[in-house]
């Protein structure tokens, strides 16, 4: 099933936002694949941004994602890259729709709180680059209630 990389970025982490952001793709009826709270390094945090090198924000987004600890998660189920995005709200959190995670709890596009892969393909390089080890495999007993 379809997999997504999501990551809740250090200002996340900080003000304590990990819960909400972990139950809104619980309730959702997503499943948790792998998690972990992780400093990464800063050739790390470029390699995971390194479509955006070019860009005049990227010293400044390379050294905020690496400014503390990170939730690195991966998500399963049916439309979950697409989904996730969606419920991550837009990029800019002034232009995110009340309800997203951005939309309720950012103001700033340099602290807006989650990272969400926004292909499958990027969803397949991510949880490679972030989950080497691999990750967990198990069935939720819920499947049925949430799939027809
Ligand atoms: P997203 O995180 O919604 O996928 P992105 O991949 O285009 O957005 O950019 C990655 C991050 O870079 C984004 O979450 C915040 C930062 N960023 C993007 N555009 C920016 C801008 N114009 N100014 C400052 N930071 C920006
Ligand atoms: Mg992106």
């Amino acid at each position: 099933m379809e997999q997504s990389f999501i990551m809740i970025k250090p200002d996340g982490v900080q003000r304590g936002l990990v819960g909400e952001v972990i139950s809104r793709f619980e309730k959702r009826g997503f499943y948790l694949k792998g998690l972990k709270l992780i400093t990464v390094e800063r050739s790390f945090a470029e390699k995971h941004y390194e479509d955006l090198a070019a860009k005049p924000f990227f010293a400044g987004l390379v050294d905020y994602i690496i400014s503390g600890p990170v939730v690195a998660m991966v998500w399963e189920g049916k439309g979950v890259v697409a989904t996730g995005r969606k419920m991550i709200g837009a990029t800019n959190p002034l232009n995110s729709e009340p309800g997203t995670i951005r939309g309720d709890l950012a103001i700033e596009v340099g602290r807006n709180v989650i990272h969400g892969s926004d292909s499958i393909e990027s969803a397949r390089k991510e949880i490679a680059l972030w989950f080497p080890e691999g990750l967990f495999d198990w069935k939720s007993n819920l499947h049925p209630w949430i799939y027809e």
